[in-house]
């Protein structure tokens, strides 16, 4: 008999699987919600897929989309969960660029939809809610370091559709006496971050580079700063945040702040590889001055191996990130436990061995191609 049940929205995500991980080892029963796709999209949590035949099942997926509001109402009904963790959302703040209204609708509206489905079934006392929040939400800041208290600016459809996602939860909170809050987290990466957000595009670019499997990794605004966490620490708190005794709102980061090209440059060197930058704005470019190691076969010194793309330049630019954890280091009892080193080094050990096995079997004949935005 497990002592609690969790339901997860964006289970399949990034933070999904490690928090559904954390919450099985913690005695839980979980659910998570997946959408359905036209290919298997659950690879970040195959490791801790329970058959349904299983007597006893403890993790548990569901069909389900944010934009459906009777799916939503009817799995709450069914899991009767003490815990829900919004997780799920349009994350990609360019993209929301391109579809708002669907980001509006899924990251916006889709909070009101679980907050008004648990009033709907009468569990406002018994589920309490998490809702993932961000540091977008501070966009053009207001000031440095940002806490709970300083003034929203959002600068992406993104972060307008999770300010309304802000305040909703804050209001049923005030409003029905919901535990609901939100946590406010800057970013946190891993291995398992989508290949498409900055710290995974270049730890991945770079070791299909080093293998031989592309050329040049194309970035936009290399001087962007963001405090850049684990996600593995990052779902500790977000249950951390669902035990206390009154729900408080509050700001997850690490204090700690560097620039992409920073990101760049430690990834490169996790490789083995010095770059040194020549050019400035659209014209900057990373060439090689120095190779260690046998992890990059494929590079010679002089080589351009980054270069500026304006096509990832965004309509309008959060410049700087800068979280002041002390309030959930107070009262939550809880800090983050992993360097930006340490966390370079684990993606890049994990994208190097994916690029190293992708290499040998070119070298054994067969097409490979790595795919890019
Ligand atoms: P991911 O993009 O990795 O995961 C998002 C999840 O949401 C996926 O499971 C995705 O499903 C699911 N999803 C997307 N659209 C829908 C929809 N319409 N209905 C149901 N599910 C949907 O994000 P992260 O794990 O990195 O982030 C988790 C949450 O935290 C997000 O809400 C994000 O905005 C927020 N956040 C993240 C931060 C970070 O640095 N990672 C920082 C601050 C906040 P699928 O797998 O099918 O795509
Ligand atoms: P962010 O993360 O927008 O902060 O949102 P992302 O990694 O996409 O960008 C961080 C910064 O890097 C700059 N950048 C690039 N970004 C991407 N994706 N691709 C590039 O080629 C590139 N070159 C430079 C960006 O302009 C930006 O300044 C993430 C998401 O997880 C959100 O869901 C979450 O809310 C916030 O973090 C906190």
């Amino acid at each position: 008999m497990r002592n609690k049940t969790a339901l997860i929205t964006g289970v399949t995500g990034q933070d999904g699987s490690y928090l559904a991980e954390f919450l099985l080892k913690k005695g839980y029963e979980v659910h998570g919600i997946k959408r359905r796709a036209s290919l298997f999209n659950t690879e970040r949590v195959d490791h801790i897929y329970e058959d349904p035949h299983t007597k006893n099942q403890h993790f548990k997926l569901h069909y389900g989309d944010l934009s459906d509001s009777s799916n939503l109402t009817r799995i709450i009904s069914e899991v009767q969960p003490d815990e829900v963790y919004n997780l799920a959302a349009q994350s990609h703040v360019a993209v929301s660029f391109e579809a708002p209204e669907y980001t509006a609708d899924v990251d916006a509206l889709g909070t009101l939809r679980l907050l008004e489905a648990i009033r709907f079934l009468g569990l406002e006392k018994k589920t309490r809610f998490y809702q993932a929040s961000t540091s977008e939400l501070y966009g053009l800041v207001q000031e440095i370091p940002q806490k709970e208290t300083t003034p929203f600016y959002p600068r992406s459809p993104y972060a307008v559709a999770k300010m309304y996602a802000y305040w909703i939860t804050v209001n049923y909170r005030e409003s029905y006496g919901m535990y609901a809050c939100n946590g406010i987290l800057f970013n946190h990466e891993s291995p398992r971050r989508g290949e498409t957000f900055v710290t995974r595009k270049i730890t991945r670019g770079l070791s299909n580079i080093a293998q031989g499997l592309d050329e040049c990794l194309y970035l936009g605004n290399m001087d962007a700063l963001r405090d850049w966490g684990h996600a593995r620490d990052y779902v500790e708190m977000q249950w951390l945040m669902l035990q206390q005794e009154q729900p408080e709102d509050f700001v997850i980061a690490t204090g700690v702040q560097y620039s992409v090209r920073q990101f760049v440059e430690f990834s490169a060197k996790a490789l083995g590889i010095t770059l040194k930058w020549e050019g400035e704005g659209v014209d900057e470019c990373g060439y090689v001055v120095a190779i260690e190691g046998d992890n990059a076969p494929a590079l010679k010194v002089g080589q351009k191996i980054v270069a500026v793309d304006p096509r990832y330049f965004r309509p309008a630019e959060v410049e700087t990130l800068l979280g002041d954890p002390s309030n959930a280091k107070a009262k939550l009892g809880w800090e983050p436990t992993t360097s930006l080193q340490e966390m370079v080094s684990e993606m890049v050990e994990y994208d190097l061995a994916k690029a190293k096995q992708h290499a040998l079997l070119k070298a054994h004949g067969y097409d490979v191609k790595v795919a890019r935005e």
